[in-house]
């Protein structure tokens, strides 16, 4: 219909009040319909999906800017002390459900809507998913802004605004492909760009002393950071902030016009490409150098322009007077894993070059400044930078972290003393933030130790071993021993970790296990001199995303059971389910909430596979990065087996002793990963085959589901009943969808890793399926297989071999099922313990089947997972680092 009775309103009148609850259908309506009018992306003839969604979306977006600057009009005014959550990555999600939602707009902006023809889904799902983060530390990044808003906390967000998200998946006969995922084609309605919000960022270039006898930085390539705002509502408050997403741009002066004039104008434009590019595209794969120098260029970038905008937020809200001791009163920067660390030189450069502090004055505001989140202990997943690189690139920042590393020296060698000169040299290698680089002159002559052997290229990894090097030091026979190593002389690095836990004051790892590995190994040397920098945060999820917007018919059947809409805001509401587990009632409505979930996702399944399930199976869900660690591997394995067990049976034989199940597959692998790949490869693999065997029908379907994202995980996460969480002990930091899937009602999975552990503990123990090796039987476990002592189960030994007969195609799968053996040419030899977590992990699905049959019991084990899980909203995660971190405050508005 074309819109010829748009009613003018003027903005002002779109919404009578500053209250986020006062409009009605009628005024929301004349609000879209303005937009749909005089917003100028679509031709006026045609009022369709597409410019409906826009048109809704500005119209959500007048209410989030008003709140937006009430918000900040306030803090200015009171100066509070805010936290900047600085992430190379934010993986929002569609926002319009989610902002219509938070305002508590739903009936007003539905009936809209209706009157105007569509209705809210079908115009919620014209919306692309910006996929500016990988998996769940980006992810983590937005759950926490949801709920910094929602509690009220004086916070910020701070990104990069990449013009192609994660790339889009297409699974075609060789299974994965990747596309750009061009998610701002049709522009992007959320976002404000701050023409007067903009900052020089400089690479490369020299160190020079300014007259004034200080170190100044002039750099070689200038570009211009562009802020762009994405304002974050919270739930049932006014209080909206921000994500300023930076984007990169040439200052307007470097487009050569006299080159453009004289016919070159792939030249001319050239300075514009460069500075451009750099935020193109999430994560660029770091094979290449020319990768490594843009994503080192995309790091600096977003430490440099959000901290000049922090620094001049300081300066303002001091009003005439700075003092820049008070800058932790009123500053703190959260750096969301090692990614931004370049925060803490810096912060350092800013305060000692531009504002002339000393350096021991500026240490210690950076210091009390900063903090870091650990979300990784995989020793290849620790950021190291070539020294090199950057010296060319940040040569200033490489000074700072020079003398930032001397003075750890000075402090390791005060604490160990030269009497013991092992020791203190273990110290060094393990603790120093640059690696293979020479001692500072001033301790040269002091550590010299007599046989002091050169360093070798072995000697990596934060002195940690790569799986490769652990086995072959357990295999080592004598012979093998005389052999003199190779003196290579190993690339000089600066690990990225070691800074990060220096220069800040706190260091957190994401889930209560993890955090004693961080303390016990990663940085146990850390931790013997300051002790006090560590703790845990464990994770959490937004519950206004994660239950009450992705389930509703879940979410109506708590609201009236626990009598209130409350848990939404107060979880451990939810533990008053537990008094109603066994209720029929209940358990029946729960059933059917769960039943119409599975519904959607069976026509989503259609849609995207052309695969037909059904909804009377079990869904059994396993939707994260592939990855070995997270071991896809193991579970379609296991599916295999579960096949070949079936095949050996007869029909009524196989219908007995198996409950029917829809085995769900989800998640991207990194582009340059190809074990990933094969993985993927073989799970589709493995579908066709089964999903195609008439005998097996509907007891048994496999399903990858292509491009997994945000907006899938909302569909699957209410429809599953089994959920698998089954990485090897002590490597998933925390993961977050076992959270979320606990909060819906499913019952997980799982080894003893991660938040498992924690799960597990709030649910019961009774309503987690629990096998594998536990995290401190891993490095024995792996050292008795590289010793030849692992015996594996015949179990794997009659999966393997049914693989490898053909029964999936004629691919031999050798690189995969070679993987898992450990033979010569095939790298890590079951380094992730699939071999040795298959026998009971076989035994604990049997367990599972057992329990569906029986389905009161199964209803009970997914009211009990719902109850318990209200520890795992992102709501005490974000109050804990307030109170245990940032030190801030709530504050709300006026
Ligand atoms: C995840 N990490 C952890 N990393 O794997 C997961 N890495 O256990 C945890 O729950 C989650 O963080 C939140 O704490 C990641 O997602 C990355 O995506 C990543 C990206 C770039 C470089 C390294």
């Amino acid at each position: 219909a074309k819109v010829t009775d748009a009613v003018i309103d003027s903005e002002q009148e779109v919404f009578s009040s500053m209250n986020p609850f006062a409009p009605d259908a009628a005024s929301v309506a004349s609000s879209i319909k303005y937009h749909a009018e005089f917003t100028p992306l679509f031709s006026p003839e045609k009022f369709e999906l597409p410019k409906a969604f826009f048109a809704t979306a500005q119209s959500v977006r007048d209410a989030l800017i008003r709140n937006w600057n009430a918000t900040y009009e306030y803090y200015n005014r009171v100066n509070v002390k805010q936290a900047y959550y600085l992430s190379m990555e934010f993986l929002q999600g569609r926002a319009l459900s989610n902002a219509v939602g938070n305002l508590g707009l739903n009936s007003a902006y539905g009936d809209a809507l209706k009157r105007l023809g569509f209705d809210l889904e079908s115009v919620a799902s014209q919306e692309p998913d910006p996929a500016l983060g990988n998996g769940g530390l980006g992810r983590l990044a937005s759950c926490f802004l949801d709920s910094m808003a929602t509690l009220n906390y004086p916070a910020w967000g701070y990104g990069l605004r990449y013009k192609y998200g994660l790339f889009k998946q297409r699974i075609t006969k060789d299974g994965q492909e990747e596309a750009a995922e061009d998610w701002l084609e049709l522009s992007n309605p959320w976002e404000i760009v701050r023409n007067d919000v903009s900052y020089p960022i400089k690479f490369y270039g020299k160190v020079v002393f300014g007259s004034d006898g200080k170190k100044r930085w002039i750099g070689g390539e200038d570009i211009v950071a562009v802020a762009y705002d994405v304002p974050i509502p919270g739930y049932k408050t006014k209080t909206t902030i921000n994500l300023r997403l930076w984007s990169t741009k040439a200052p307007s002066e470097d487009f050569d016009l006299s080159s453009y004039n004289s016919g070159k104008h792939t030249e001319a434009a050239e300075a514009l490409f460069n500075a451009e590019k750099i935020c193109f595209v999430l994560y660029p794969g770091d094979e290449s150098n020319e990768g490594k120098a843009l994503r080192l260029k995309q790091q600096y970038t977003l430490c440099s322009a959000s901290l000049q905008d922090i620094v001049a937020r300081f300066e303002t809200r001091s009003g005439g007077s700075v003092n820049w001791e008070e800058f932790p009163e009123k500053v703190a920067v959260q750096m969301n894993d090692t990614h931004p660390t370049l925060c803490i030189p810096e912060l350092m450069r800013i305060l000692m070059d531009l504002k002339g502090l000393s350096w021991e004055d500026a240490w210690k505001i950076t210091q009390r400044t900063v903090a870091y989140t650990n979300h990784t202990v995989l020793p290849e997943a620790l950021e190291k930078w070539s020294l090199e690189l950057m010296e060319k690139l940040l040569p200033r920042h490489v000074e700072i972290i020079e003398k930032i590393d001397e003075e750890l020296v000075r402090t390791i060698v005060s604490e160990y003393g030269t009497a013991d000169l092992d020791l203190l040299e273990e110290k060094l290698k393990a603790m120093r933030i640059l690696e293979n680089v020479e001692l500072p002159s001033a301790f040269a002559d002091v550590i010299v130790k007599p046989e002091s052997k050169p360093v070798t290229a072995k000697d990596t990894q934060n002195g940690m071993k790569t799986a490769q090097e652990e086995e072959k030091i357990a295999g080592e026979d004598e012979e093998e021993e005389v052999i003199p190593e190779p003196t290579v002389k190993p690339p000089k690095m600066v690990r990225m970790a070691n800074l990060a836990v220096v220069g800040g004051h706190a260091v957190n790892g994401v889930a209560e296990i993890h955090s004693e590995i961080v303390k016990q190994d990663v940085f146990n040397d850390f931790v013997q001199l300051w002790p006090e920098k560590f703790q845990n945060k464990t994770n959490g999820v937004t519950p206004r995303r994660w239950i009450r917007f992705c389930n509703p018919y879940l979410s109506d059947i708590i609201t009236n059971w626990i009598g209130t809409e409350d848990w939404v805001l107060n979880t451990e509401k939810l533990a008053e389910l537990r008094k109603f587990a066994d209720n029929e009632d209940l358990q029946s409505e729960w059933r059917a909430a769960k039943k119409k979930n599975k519904l959607q996702v069976v026509a989503l399944i259609k849609e995207r596979t052309g695969y037909t399930v059904s909804p009377d199976a079990m869904f059994d869900i396993q939707i994260k990065r592939i990855h070995e660690y997270k071991r896809q591997l193991l579970n379609i394995l296991g599916i295999v087996y579960r096949y070949k067990k079936m095949k050996e049976m007869s029909a009524s034989e196989r219908e007995k002793a198996y409950v029917p199940r829809v085995c769900i597959f989800g998640g991207k692998a990194f582009a340059t990963y190809v074990q990933a790949k094969r993985i993927v490869k073989f799970i589709t693999d493995v579908a066709s085959t089964i999903n195609h065997d008439p005998e097996i029908g509907e007891l048994l379907k496999v399903i990858f589901v292509p491009d997994y994202n945000v907006s899938v995980a909302e569909l699957l996460i209410p429809a599953s009943e089994l959920s698998q969480h089954i990485s090897t002990a002590g490597m998933e930091a925390s993961g977050t969808s076992n959270m979320k899937f606990s909060m819906n009602g499913c019952v997980l999975i799982g080894t003893l890793d991660g938040a498992n552990v924690e799960i597990r503990e709030e649910v019961g123990e009774e309503n987690f399926f629990l096998f594998g090796a536990k995290a401190d039987e891993i490095v024995n476990l792996r050292k008795e297989r590289a010793e030849g002592k692992f015996v594996p189960d015949p179990t794997f030994e009659e999966v393997k071999k049914f693989v490898r007969s053909g029964v999936f195609g004629s691919n031999s799968y050798d690189e995969l099922i070679g993987s898992l053996e450990g033979n010569e040419g095939f790298g890590r030899a079951d380094y992730f313990l699939v071999g040795k977590d298959f026998p009971s992990y076989i035994e604990c699905q049997e367990k599972v089947d057992e329990a569906y049959r029986d389905q009161k019991r199964w209803t009970r084990m997914s009211i009990l997972n719902t109850a318990g899980s209200f520890k795992f909203s992102s709501d005490r995660t974000i109050h804990e680092y307030a109170k245990d971190i940032w030190n801030i405050k709530q504050v709300e508005l006026p």
